[in-house]
């Protein structure tokens, strides 16, 4: 049996990834497969709970501090994780180590500093980057009250995220309509899953998960 996928939606804040990431689950779904969802910041744990009074403005924390919350909060999942992807279930991320980076470096710290606490996570097998202009996140009603939701902010986040663009990374033009983005990453993820299933019918060893995150 081939071990589930670990795949990755990045983007700017109302690039629309949410959508998509329930969209990608449900078409899954429907079509047999076993797939969760999984989104970071998880608020739900003791460490997400800070990150979400960070973030909601109700505690002020360090810059760097709060980096390697966000870090720790990924860490934290990693053992679930990995788990589920050896049982065969298929993961869609809402969200992940690109995002640590992208934020904490457009604050102003430094860009290897920022993925050193990340190196060593699973990495995904699959990555879209869901890249959508400022202006236009700005028009689709503006950003919320939490406290990344500035225009500035935003501009350079998207700046980094472009810096950090692999050529493995699966570009989807967010202003394109969220059927129309939906079919693009349900292609591409249908796609990797077969090849997946096809290759772990021919091969003699396990597909093992890739533990290098940010490794040189
Ligand atoms: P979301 O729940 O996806 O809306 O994310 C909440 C906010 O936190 C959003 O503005 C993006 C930001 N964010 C997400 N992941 C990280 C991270 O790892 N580090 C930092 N500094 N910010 C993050």
């Amino acid at each position: 049996m081939a071990r589930g996928r670990f795949i990755l939606l990045e983007g700017c804040d109302r690039a629309g990834k949410s959508t998509q990431c329930s969209m990608l689950v449900s078409a899954l779904k429907a079509r047999g497969h076993a797939v969760e969802l999984c989104k970071f910041p998880d608020r739900t744990t003791t460490i997400g709970k800070m990150i979400h009074a960070y973030l909601t403005n109700a505690q002020e924390l360090d810059d760097k501090a709060v980096h390697l919350l966000f870090s720790a909060n990924r860490w934290e999942a990693m053992q679930s994780i990995r788990r589920k992807l050896l049982s065969g279930t298929h993961l869609v991320v809402d969200r992940y180590a690109y995002s640590g980076v992208a934020f904490s470096t457009a604050k102003g710290l430094d860009l290897t500093w920022c993925k050193n606490p990340d190196r060593g996570l699973i990495r995904p097998d699959l990555t879209f980057f869901l890249d959508l202009p400022t202006s236009e996140a700005e028009r689709r009603g503006g950003f919320g009250e939490e406290r990344y939701e500035k225009r500035e902010l935003q501009e350079k986040v998207r700046d980094v995220f472009l810096q950090l663009q692999s050529k493995e990374w699966v570009m989807i033009d967010a202003c394109k309509s969220v059927e129309a983005m939906h079919h693009e990453i349900l292609k591409e993820t249908e796609h990797k899953i077969q090849v997946a299933e096809a290759d772990a019918k021919l091969a003699e060893e396990d597909d093992v998960l890739v533990e290098d995150m940010f490794q040189d």
